[in-house]
């Protein structure tokens, strides 16, 4: 897998707000916010997107909705939403496995 922004913060090559980190997973802001609190959580494995993942991802990608879980109520949110884009056409435009959490307002649905 090629080298990505987020294996570079991963890395500590360039600079993000991490607000977690364990063996498995890291939680950072998103630069971009949608929402008063977005973060993302990524993998430390270079999965490129979830639909690359296979059976032996089954207990990371667990661990990695915990993290968003815990990681959201540390931040003092109750109702959040999380999201994965797979793929261009869903909007993914980093190759390395994200789920963004966002919180602190409403949503709507369907999702646009
Ligand atoms: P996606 O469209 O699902 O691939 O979302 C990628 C997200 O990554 C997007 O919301 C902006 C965020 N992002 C991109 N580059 C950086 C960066 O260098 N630092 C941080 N903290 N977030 C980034």
């Amino acid at each position: 897998m090629s080298e990505t922004i987020f294996s570079k913060i991963i890395a500590r090559e360039i600079p993000a707000d991490i607000i977690f980190e364990d063996d498995e997973c890291l939680a950072f802001r998103d630069i971009n916010p949608q929402a008063p609190t977005h973060f993302l959580v990524i993998p430390k494995k270079p999965i490129p997107k979830l639909s690359d993942a296979t059976s032996e991802d089954q207990t990371l990608l667990g661990h990695l909705l915990l993290v968003a879980s815990q990681v959201a109520a540390d931040e003092g949110l109750t109702d959040f939403r999380l999201n994965v884009n797979n793929g261009a056409g869903a909007s993914q435009t980093v190759f390395h496995l994200h789920v963004h959490v966002l919180g602190g307002r409403s949503f709507s649905w369907p999702p646009g």
